[in-house]
């Protein structure tokens, strides 16, 4: 998490790192002590109303995004929050890609990070005002402009024609955790056609409500330390209770390009998950790892493999994936690495994005997760 507070009036706080935390959250223990968000009843209707409606489609697959950073107030009535530089657009892009392939897309976002569709026209890069021609008294879009928003706009219009998108804010970390298991929980009904794109950039650390100030802290009161708290990695529940046959892919964000690896392993040898995929922050756009896990038979002694090449689970599921998880320890795990570069994959294409790649491959991934859960 890159913390950033509002400089003025109150000091920068010195950069320091408490390596012991105050208290240790477990996730019974986050959901019981921190408040929801007010709307989450409201919202987790929404949301299952909109699930259930896909869940009755035969053969269609639903994939939850997550998308943009989540922010860390420092007070109840918040002035100043402590936030990252995620703007969605790994979120927005992919949900695009899964859109065109035939997925319903429940997309949740932070509030005012970038959108599906109408990320192409962010006031920022590509402001939309610039792109509109007045004759008389008729609004037009000028060619080349035109020509590039065609397929978007009808790509657009399709989605909300056919309801296979549903947008759900939120702008806390707090938000986000009870929102995430919320949805997780809707989402299980849906067994393996359901898949998890979990690219919301997640603090790591958070202010439990009793230590947050009610009011603007104020800036007579000397220099400014503030001591956090490890937000619970709720991954471990989210796959091995809220979602056991959910395909449950989590993005982990490196600037040492050198720990992408190991620390992707890591996630995958704690939670149980079937794909971490890596990104260095410089890099993100054109350059990603996927990680996934093989695991060998310790006690066979030779060097068959149990199970396919990706993704890395059970080759036969009669003993079904949550005791599959939960038998992991007992075996040897061994992990193969898929690089995607966009140079390599679309040499002649300088608009393509890496996304595209990442879905496609997902997709694969995915039908095959599907297919052995239907054996
Ligand atoms: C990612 O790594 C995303 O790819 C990015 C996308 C946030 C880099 P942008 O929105 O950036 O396109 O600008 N997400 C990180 C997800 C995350 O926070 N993972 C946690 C971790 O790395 C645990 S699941 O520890």
């Amino acid at each position: 998490m890159t913390g950033s507070v509002d400089p003025a009036p109150v000091p920068a706080p010195a950069a320091t790192h408490t390596p012991t935390p105050q208290r240790e959250f477990t996730t019974d223990d986050y959901f019981q002590t921190q408040r929801p968000p007010a709307n989450l009843k409201e919202k987790t209707e929404v949301m299952r109303a909109w699930v259930d409606k896909w869940a009755g489609v035969e053969g269609k697959n639903v994939v939850l995004v997550t998308s943009g950073g989540t922010t860390v107030p420092l007070e109840a009535n918040t002035v100043r929050f402590l936030d990252n530089f995620s703007a969605g657009t790994r979120g927005a892009t992919s949900a695009e890609y899964f859109l065109e392939r035939g997925y319903a897309v429940l997309f949740l976002h932070r509030t005012h990070s970038l959108r599906p569709f109408s990320r192409h026209y962010s006031h920022s890069l590509n402001p939309f005002l610039d792109l509109l021609t007045i004759t008389g008294d008729s609004i037009g879009v000028a060619d080349p402009q035109a020509a590039k928003l065609l397929p978007i706009l009808r790509a657009y219009n399709k989605a909300q024609a056919e309801g296979t998108i549903l947008s759900v804010e939120f702008q806390t970390i707090n938000d986000y955790l009870w929102l995430l298991r919320a949805a997780t929980g809707i989402m299980a009904p849906l067994e393996r056609r359901g898949m998890f794109y979990l690219a919301a950039a997640v603090s790591d650390f958070f202010l439990p409500e009793d230590r947050v100030a009610e009011h603007k802290i104020q800036s007579t009161k000397g220099s400014l330390s503030l001591e956090m708290d490890q937000v619970p990695k709720v991954l471990r529940p989210l796959v091995q209770e809220w979602t056991p046959e959910g395909y449950i892919v989590s993005f982990k964000l490196e600037t040492d390009e050198d720990l992408l690896v190991p620390k992707a392993r890591a996630a995958l040898s704690r939670y149980g998950h079937q794909l971490v995929i890596g990104n260095e922050l410089h890099k993100r756009k054109h350059e990603v790892v996927f990680v996934e896990r093989k695991l060998r038979e310790k006690s066979v002694g030779d060097d068959r493999i149990r199970g396919a090449e990706t993704p890395p689970l059970a080759d036969s599921d009669a003993e079904g994936a949550p005791a599959f998880r939960r038998d992991i320890k007992k075996k040897k795990e061994v992990f193969s690495e898929t690089w995607l570069h966009l140079n390599q994959l679309a040499p002649n294409r300088p608009e393509a994005e890496i996304e595209e790649f990442i879905i496609d491959e997902l997709l694969k991934r995915h039908q095959e997760w599907i297919d052995r859960g239907a054996k």
